[in-house]
Parts: C-alpha cells; sequence; structure tokens
C-alpha cells in the first residue's frame, strides 16, 4: 500500500512535470511575466534583456545541433548494431584508414564549431558594448551587503538582506513557502529602474571579492575590490528581477540577495525625485561641519580626513 501510494505520488511529480513543460513551451512563445524558476523547469529562463535572449539563443542553437549529432551518431550506430550482426554473418573491418571518412569527419565539426562560434564572438562583444548607455549605476559589494549609487543623481543606499528573513534564518524556525515565498531573497531597498533603458553598470567592491548576478539580465560580473567592471543591462519589461552574489565572499555570502524593481520610464522618474527629495534635507544638518574648528597642525589634517573618508565607506548610511 506504502509502495503504491509512493509510485502514484512520482506519477503526480512527473504529470505535473510534463504539464509545466507545456506551459513553459507556452510561456516561451510569449515571454513571461515573471522569471523566477518554477519546480521542475528544465531550460535556463529566456531573461528580460538583449544580452539575456543572446545567452538564451546561443544556448538553444548549440543545444540543437548537440541533439542533431546524438542522432546521427545514434542512428548510425544502431544501424551498424543491427545490419551487420554476427547471426547474418558480418565480420570484422580489416582496413584501418579511409581518407574520405576521416576528411568529411574533420571538416563536419570544423563547420559545425566556426557556425557556433560566429554568432557566440558578436554576442559576447556586444556584451562589453556600454556605449550609449542613457544612464549609469554604481553598484559596491560588502561583506554582507550592496550598496547602489546613481551616477550623476545624487541617489545612492544600501541593499540588504530583508530583517524578517534574517529573523527566520537565526531563529531556528522552519520557514515555508506560504509565510515566506521569497525566504532570503528579498532586501530592503531594491534596485530600482527604468525599462526600455540601456542601463551601464559599473561594479567593484569594498572588501573581498562579490559577484553581482541577476539571472533575468543575462549576465553576472565580478566585484573586485581595486578594480571597477563594467556590463549592461536594457530591461524590456517591467517586473521583479531576483539575484544572488555570485562569489563565496565569507560566512554571510548566501544572504546578500539582489532585487531589481524594472518600472515603466516615467514612474522611474517619479521615484528619482522623490529620493532626491528625500536625501535634500540631509545637507542642511551637515552645515554646521563647515563651521570652521580650531585649526589642527597641517600634519595631522591630511590622515584626519582621510581616516574618516574612509570609515564612511566602510559603513554606508542604511
Ligand atoms: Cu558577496
Amino acid at each position: 500500500m506504502q509502495a503504491g501510494q509512493l509510485k502514484f505520488a512520482r506519477f503526480k511529480q512527473w504529470a505535473a512535470g510534463l504539464s509545466l513543460l507545456a506551459v513553459s513551451a507556452g510561456a516561451l512563445a510569449q515571454p513571461a511575466q515573471s522569471t523566477d524558476p518554477v519546480e521542475w523547469q528544465l531550460n535556463m529562463g529566456r531573461g528580460v534583456t538583449t544580452l539575456s535572449n543572446h545567452a538564451y539563443d546561443a544556448h538553444m542553437m548549440a543545444l540543437w545541433i548537440c541533439v542533431g549529432i546524438g542522432v546521427v551518431v545514434f542512428a548510425a550506430m544502431a544501424y551498424a548494431i543491427f545490419a551487420f550482426r554476427k547471426s547474418k554473418g558480418a565480420v570484422a573491418a580489416t582496413f584501418t584508414h579511409n581518407t574520405t571518412a576521416e576528411v568529411i569527419w574533420t571538416i563536419i565539426p570544423v563547420l559545425l564549431l566556426i557556425g557556433m562560434s560566429w554568432p557566440a564572438t558578436t554576442k559576447l562583444i556586444a556584451m562589453y558594448d556600454t556605449r550609449d548607455s542613457e544612464m549609469t549605476v554604481k553598484v559596491t559589494g560588502y561583506q554582507w551587503m550592496w550598496k547602489y549609487e546613481y551616477l550623476g543623481e545624487d541617489v545612492s543606499f544600501t541593499s540588504r538582506l530583508d530583517r524578517e528573513s534574517d529573523r527566520v534564518r537565526q531563529s531556528g524556525e522552519r520557514p515555508t513557502v506560504e509565510a515566506n515565498p521569497h525566504y532570503l531573497l528579498d532586501v530592503d531597498n531594491v534596485l530600482v529602474l527604468p525599462v526600455d533603458t540601456k542601463v551601464r553598470f559599473v561594479i567593484t567592491a569594498d572588501d573581498v571579492i562579490h559577484s553581482w548576478w541577476v539571472p533575468a539580465l543575462g549576465w553576472k560580473q565580478d566585484a573586485i575590490p581595486g578594480i571597477v567592471n563594467e556590463a549592461w543591462a536594457d530591461i524590456q519589461k517591467p517586473g521583479i528581477y531576483r539575484g544572488q552574489c555570485a562569489e563565496l565572499c565569507g560566512k554571510d555570502h548566501g544572504f546578500m540577495p539582489i532585487v531589481v524593481k524594472a518600472v515603466p520610464k516615467a514612474e522611474f522618474q517619479q521615484w528619482l525625485a522623490a529620493q532626491k527629495a528625500a536625501n535634500a534635507p540631509a545637507p542642511a544638518p551637515a552645515a554646521p561641519a563647515e563651521v570652521p574648528t580650531p585649526a589642527p597642525e597641517q600634519t595631522d589634517a591630511a590622515p584626519a580626513t582621510a581616516q574618516a573618508d574612509t570609515q564612511a565607506d566602510a559603513v554606508p548610511a542604511g
């Protein structure tokens, strides 16, 4: 009885998987709203940017070429096994070389490789082409959060694991899909970006190597202290796109998720204006700092300022 139930459960799983396959096949024809992975999803997602679509297309082309090769090779093998079986009086071949066959099985793979590498290379070059971007976001990795700066806009903030996920993970409670649908995948401040806009990212880190990865954007980029890496994205559909740090960066590596919220251009401008307005009062209280304090000796002043800057960087205002 147990075994029967188990079998039935397995069957149900398979049936669900197959129906999901059908659903995702339909979804591929009409791009889906969410790019979160679904249970029993077998293929990679298409993503929501030019680059993610490039990656998907290159992947599908390679996949179908592999399928074609597999079919041809296994069909030839099956035919040989069946047609030249011992009971039909087949005898072992005596030749060791066949120049024609060797030329054919060298040229065909070479053509296939060239056929795959040509589009792959153009796509790779496109990945690094950040020209004509309309805005730039600086991403800085910290142990263990991200800092986002909208360059030239005076808007910046940090983004870290939402407090509820953090509480649950440290409480020993068992998270459930119902109670915590985005357990460890939510942040306090999401990165808001406009759709249909070429956004350039400059990516670095302040302490150790991190990696900024949102699968729906189609790439991940290392965040390395002392180095500024570049990437770009043109998100085509409004939505919430999640990612994570993809470089082992310490004990809380698994707890520095990324959430990108893509909104229509007008809504983004409103959001940006609101952020600027919220930041605006900040300079006023800062004014007293300009009041000249008893001037210390010049030799001391420089290191003190440098230290203050470093601290300000290391502990960004949440
Ligand atoms: Cu990290």
